[in-house]
């Protein structure tokens, strides 16, 4: 088989970038992960080299390459022949497009305002109407996959395929600022959480250096002037330190108080993903206790 590289960004901070990668890793597909920080002041440059877009993530297999996420879990599904990546039926296969297509091109305002974290502590945040119908449209899309699409699987459309891939961003994002979840929503929640190679994404991220601290004194005082990473970073204030393999979920900060805790997003214990630059993707050193700055997504 011709290599296979995904470029990823942050996990920390990349949503876009844990798409792809829990589909090919969903799928034990082999690849090289070459991560590139994000917010730093050679991370435009060094995407470049590898995506005509300036983002990640980019595939490079062969000398085919492929760039935006959604397009990356097409060739791979074609390319390798992933089963049940879009679902046979044809009316199911068309959902399935229709919401992975929408949770591309949309939900702007979930994913400013509830950016993406892997290792946030759960905390809610006061989401503007606009988030919350997001937030709502999302839980209308899960409920209707479920009961139309499910069958006897735990996926949206029964096995997990693409549109799993593509909102399993959405899932860290609502246990993160613990929304409140009805009970089909909170329970993709904890099924997506429940992945090991979600899992694995989730201790890479919480092993991540933070991006750079904001400029001291007159630079983030002159705000206007800050190159824009700085500006995120400054805008922003670090969480608490957070204990690797703390289950940081409680009860009543997601939702349905009758239904148990969503299981801890940092609780896969000795297989890890270290997140080191141009490595095979897999197993790597155990997590560390880490604080995190967060700009958004
Ligand atoms: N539509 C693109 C969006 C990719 C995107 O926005 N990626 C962000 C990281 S999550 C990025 O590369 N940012 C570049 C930067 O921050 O310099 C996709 O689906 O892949």
């Amino acid at each position: 088989m011709s290599s296979l590289t995904l470029y990823i960004g942050s996990k920390n901070l990349s949503s876009w970038s844990l798409r792809p990668w829990l589909l090919l890793r969903h799928h034990g597909v082999r690849f090289k992960e070459v991560l590139i920080d994000l917010y730093r002041p050679d991370t435009r440059a060094r995407i470049l080299e590898h995506s005509p877009s300036g983002r990640v993530p980019a595939l490079l297999h062969g000398t085919t390459r492929v760039w935006d996420s959604l397009a990356i879990c097409e060739y791979a599904a074609e390319t390798f022949a992933l089963p049940a990546a879009w679902p046979m039926d044809p009316a199911a296969r068309a959902y399935a497009r229709s919401i992975a297509a929408e949770m591309h091109s949309g939900f702007a305002d979930l994913r400013r305002e509830l950016s993406f974290d892997a290792t946030r502590e759960p905390a809610p945040v006061a989401a503007s109407a606009a988030a919350q119908a997001d937030i709502e449209r999302i839980g209308t899309i899960w409920r209707e996959a479920r009961d139309r699409f499910g069958g006897q699987g735990d996926w949206l459309c029964g096995h997990f395929g693409i549109a799993d891939a593509m909102f399993a961003p959405v899932a860290l994002r609502f246990a993160g600022y613990a929304v409140k979840l009805g009970k089909v929503e909170r329970a993709y929640v904890e099924h997506v959480l429940a992945h090991p190679a979600v899992q694995q994404w989730i201790e890479a991220a919480a092993m991540e250096a933070p991006p750079p601290a904001p400029p001291a004194g007159p630079l983030v005082a002159k705000a206007a002037d800050a190159p824009a990473a700085a500006l995120k970073t400054a805008e922003r204030q670090p969480t608490a330190a957070k204990p690797a393999n703390a289950n940081p979920a409680k009860e009543d900060e997601i939702g349905d108080d009758e239904l148990p805790p969503v299981p801890s997003r940092s609780a896969a214990k000795g297989s890890i993903g270290d997140g080191r630059k141009g490595q095979e993707s897999g197993p790597g050193a155990p997590a560390r206790v880490r604080s995190v700055i967060l700009p958004p997504d």
